[in-house]
């Protein structure tokens, strides 16, 4: 048989498991994840590869009515994943009917020009009828080839997800070299990391308002240790004692946090260097979240 490769679009509202699923397909952690919406801000291109197919998995922003120029451009990151897609996956959660929200989007998503497959999510959290009335409501659509219930904190449906999306690609030359992962470099990855502690250990409008940027990847010469130098930005001063707390605990925690999974990222001791800067109001300043959020 021969090869396939494309590009398959992972879209849907914020929060239903859009990048708890690549991670599960790609057997390892390479995009954050939290609880809260809105953790994502940026197309992230995930590359799976096996001897029949390689799906380059395009994580997107969730899909949100924006509230300021922050979380507008992040639904704008998300529509622009469309652009040369081969496969559309749209994924949804269990609760019986068709999202308010998704039912809006969904009409303009339908004229896409490639299949389209629907992931309801979070199957381990249904109850009752809701998974078959979900999916029943959501085919009712006529939009969906194929439409896969799946947990992708479990691991259920996973695969079979996969297989379905790999066989809808057309066939091609793989699109990324083996052996790599994805387009954003370490830098980026390194950043995610640490927004990520922010976004599991901060509260209310804290994760919102907080930009990561690593400034400075080096390996030291006089020992196997890499030193990983990152700015927190925040968006006002009292943010800023917020996100270090009282006596520098919760800062020290998330450093700890992220250095950890920047040791099992790059597979080498880390020393963070992390400090906390303040940007006022850069949330509501176009140019400054084209700055901190990137291309
Ligand atoms: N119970 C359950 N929770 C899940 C499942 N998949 C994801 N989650 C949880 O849902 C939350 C959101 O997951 P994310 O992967 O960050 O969601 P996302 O769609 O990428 O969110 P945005 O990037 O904000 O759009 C996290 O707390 C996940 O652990 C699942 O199969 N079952
Ligand atoms: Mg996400």
């Amino acid at each position: 048989m021969a090869f396939k490769s494309g590009v398959a679009a992972v879209l849907g509202k914020t929060n239903v498991g859009k990048s708890t699923f690549i991670n599960a397909v790609l057997g390892r952690k390479l995009v954050i994840v939290s609880d809260r919406p809105q953790t994502t801000r940026n197309r992230i291109r995930c590359v799976h590869t096996t001897a029949e197919a390689q799906v380059v998995f395009v994580d997107t922003p969730g899909l949100h009515r924006p509230l300021n120029e922050l979380s507008a451009r992040i639904v704008r990151e998300a529509h622009r994943a469309l652009a040369g897609v081969d496969v559309l996956v749209y994924v949804v959660e269990p609760w019986g009917q068709v999202d308010p929200y998704d039912a809006e989007v969904l009409p303009r998503l339908a004229k896409l020009p490639c299949p389209k497959v629907l992931l309801v999510n979070k199957i381990d959290r249904a109850r009752g009828n809701s998974l078959p009335e979900t999916l029943l409501a959501y085919d009712e659509l006529g939009m969906f080839d194929d439409l896969v219930p799946v947990s992708c904190t479990k691991g259920r449906g996973v695969s079979e997800a996969l297989q379905v999306i790999a066989d809808k690609l057309p066939e091609g030359e793989p699109l990324f070299p083996e052996g790599e992962l994805t387009d954003r470099p370490l830098e980026f990855l390194a950043a995610e990391l640490i927004r990520e502690k922010i976004y599991q250990l901060t509260y209310q409008e804290i994760p919102y308002s907080v930009a990561v940027v690593v400034e400075h990847i080096a390996e030291r010469e006089d020992k196997p240790l890499v030193e990983v130098h990152a700015r927190v930005y925040v968006a006002r001063d009292s943010q800023k004692g917020i996100v270090i707390g009282s006596g520098g605990g919760k800062l020290k925690e998330i450093g700890q946090r992220a250095r950890e999974d920047l040791e099992a990222m790059l597979g080498r001791q880390v020393f963070l260097d992390l400090k906390v800067k303040v940007r006022a109001q850069w949330t509501e300043s176009a140019a400054e979240v084209a700055r901190f959020t990137g291309p």
